[in-house]
């Protein structure tokens, strides 16, 4: 829906997962805007999301910490615009227990007001819930031999290739490479990996160059504290990622660990 004097695009449609956050960017053109004129902006989501509204104020693109929160007060969100073009953002964190055909619509209605003339524009932010295999986060698991246990695979009997499966030897060290790739179409944020020692491994962390590491980190990621068993234990490994902003369409990450299989 385009006027004259207000233009907003694009409309979205983006599959998540239960328990993230997700941020919908939106470009709004005003005429003749920058200080003239006031703009609302109603919110209306079908499940109820509660959903942030906020202004790129830094005019970079992404939503960052100068960006300016445009709270929606009774669903409406008004103010006087600085701009002629300004990124605006929408962000809501999806619930943890939600049905599995859960879909949210939500409605966002521009009306900016200058001049006596009122002009409506209006775009529809479409959330689905998948399961992990409709999700927009692809991950793949392989898995390279450090036959000595010291962390590297320098080393004569050290098999270096990573691949899906390998064939292990009882006290043999294998070092598994997850990688992850954001397939979607939005920014993904509050992205953590996690894995399991497997079956008849065992964790390994010393010598320190065997313990878990973050090895490439995806561009708009930063790296938090890897949670893991201790050395010789079994159980959860887990990455978290820090927002920074968040992990872009097509930005793509690895992590690595090390097991010793059981004797
Ligand atoms: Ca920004
Ligand atoms: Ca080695």
């Amino acid at each position: 829906m385009i006027s004259p004097g207000l233009r907003w695009r694009p409309d979205h449609e983006q599959t998540t997962q239960p328990a993230t956050s997700i941020v919908f960017a939106h470009q709004l053109e005003v005429q003749p805007g920058a200080g003239v004129g006031s703009l609302s902006v109603t919110m209306d989501s079908s499940q109820g999301v509660i959903w942030t509204f906020y202004e790129d104020s830094n005019d970079n693109g992404i939503l960052d910490g100068p960006d300016v929160a445009r709270p929606f007060v009774g669903g409406v969100a008004t103010f006087v615009p600085t701009f002629n073009s300004r990124s605006l953002f929408l962000k809501g964190y999806i619930p943890s227990n939600i049905p599995p055909e859960w879909v949210d619509t939500t409605t966002l209605q521009a009306v900016y007001t200058a001049g006596g003339d009122s002009f409506t524009a209006l775009v529809t932010d479409v959330t689905r819930v998948g399961d992990h295999d409709s999700g927009k986060m692809r991950s793949s698991k392989e898995v390279a031999i450090d036959a000595n246990c010291d962390g590297d695979l320098l080393d004569t009997g050290d098999d270096a290739v990573f691949e899906e499966r390998k064939d292990l030897e009882p006290g043999q060290c294998a070092i598994y490479r997850i990688h992850f790739t954001n397939e979607g179409t939005g920014v993904l944020t509050d992205v953590s990996v996690h894995d399991n020692t497997p079956s008849y491994t065992t964790y390994k962390s010393s010598p320190a160059a065997t313990a878990a590491k973050y090895e490439t980190t995806p561009s708009g990621l930063a790296t938090g504290v890897i949670t893991a068993p201790a050395d010789g234990g079994i159980g959860a490994i887990t990455w978290p990622y820090t927002n920074n902003p968040g992990m872009n369409t097509g930005a793509s990450g690895s992590v690595i660990y090390e097991v010793q299989v059981n004797q």
